[in-house]
């Protein structure tokens, strides 16, 4: 019998999702802490695969101290925290979850926007703390109804909520580096797009090129009415810059669902009533986190067919012909 090729799994997977690679691969898990560099010293050497997600990508240290590796897969799209360009130049694949998911974020954002405006937190904690029948009504909120939506990113994510938002009644309007085929109009500066919108959902990549892309001047322009929605990465929106605009009223709300440094969130936000926290869970329900885990050991039993992936990450696609 030949020996199954060495895999290492960084974080956690199904159950689902384990016994589909234990079938394949010879399964080691990456220790958490000091023992971590003794353990790869003795053991990177004969890995050739890799399982991760999108918040624990790949370290560069353990990614240096895998010489054979020639695959990563990883849970989720976002892939800012596996440097692919240094991946790709070594010849390594790096896959990633691209579709399965756009559903289930979209409806995360088009949540967030409807609890921020129709402020269902404080309403039910209206109904729970005994408000209503000491006080009676609720003060009247904001309808979502024929507002404009502003898409910060209009790739799959941001082409899936603006189709949920045209059915609110919202004009899109959308900015991302070019111009994209889809019937909606392009703003070429995100201040001009936050000046025109409601709402704007943010929804690009995180990395270098998008940190603070939401600063106080894109957040400023949105204004005292205006509602921010962030299901990218938390870097993407200068946290210090939302909250100063926040607690003086120069935004009106915010539904977030990414923070700059999770799972920490700073305090000014979590005692807001203008604001809705989510824990990252964009993408997190059993139905979506299965399809994405079908995914990853979909791309690596493609690695060890033929040696390609279905779904590599824009950096790597030229890795695979075809
Ligand atoms: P995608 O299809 O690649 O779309 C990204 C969009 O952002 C494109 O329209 C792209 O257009 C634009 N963009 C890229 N860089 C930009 C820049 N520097 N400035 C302005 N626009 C830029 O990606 P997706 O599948 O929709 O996913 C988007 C992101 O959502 C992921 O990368 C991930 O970080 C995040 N996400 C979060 C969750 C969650 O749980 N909250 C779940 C899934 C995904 P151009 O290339 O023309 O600029
Ligand atoms: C996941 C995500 O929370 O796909 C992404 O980019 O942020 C989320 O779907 C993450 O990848 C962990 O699995």
């Amino acid at each position: 019998m030949t020996e199954k090729p060495r895999l290492l799994q960084i974080g956690e997977v199904t159950g689902r999702m384990a016994a589909r690679l234990e079938s394949r691969f010879a399964v080691v898990r990456l220790p958490a802490g000091p023992e971590r560099a003794a353990f790869l010293a003795a053991a990177g050497a004969g890995i050739v695969a890799v399982v991760t997600d999108g918040h624990l990508g790949v370290p560069p240290e353990v990614m240096a101290a895998l010489p054979d590796l020639k695959v990563i897969a990883s849970c989720g799209v976002g892939y800012d925290a596996i440097d692919a360009a240094a991946a790709a130049a070594r010849g390594i694949l790096v896959a990633h979850t691209p579709d399965v998911l756009n559903d289930e974020v979209a409806d995360t954002a088009i949540l967030l926007w409807l609890a921020v405006s129709r402020r269902l937190i404080p309403a039910d904690r209206w109904v729970r703390s005994g408000d209503w029948e000491r006080t009676g009504a609720f003060p009247l909120t904001r309808s979502v109804r024929g507002r404009t939506a502003g898409i910060l990113g209009m790739g799959r994510i941001g082409q899936t909520i603006a189709r949920r938002a045209e059915a609110f009644g919202a004009r899109i309007l959308y900015h991302s580096r070019g111009p994209k085929d889809v019937p909606h109009g392009f703003v070429a500066d995100p201040v001009a797009l936050a000046r025109a919108s409601d709402v704007l959902f943010c929804i690009v990549p995180g990395g270098a090129a998008t940190r603070h892309l939401v600063d106080a001047a894109v957040i400023d322009a949105l204004g005292p009415e205006g509602i921010l929605i962030n299901v990218a990465r938390g870097a993407v929106v200068d946290e210090a810059a939302l909250v100063a605009a926040l607690a003086a009223g120069r935004l009106g709300g915010a539904g977030l669902d990414v923070f700059e440094a999770e799972p920490r969130v700073p305090d000014a936000l979590r005692r807001m009533d203008n604001v809705v926290l989510t824990p990252h869970v964009g993408s997190a329900t059993v139905e979506t986190r299965t399809a994405m885990g079908d995914l990853v050991c979909d791309n690596l039993e493609r690695f060890l067919a033929d040696g390609t992936v279905l779904t590599p990450v824009p950096e790597c696609r030229h890795l695979v012909p075809g």
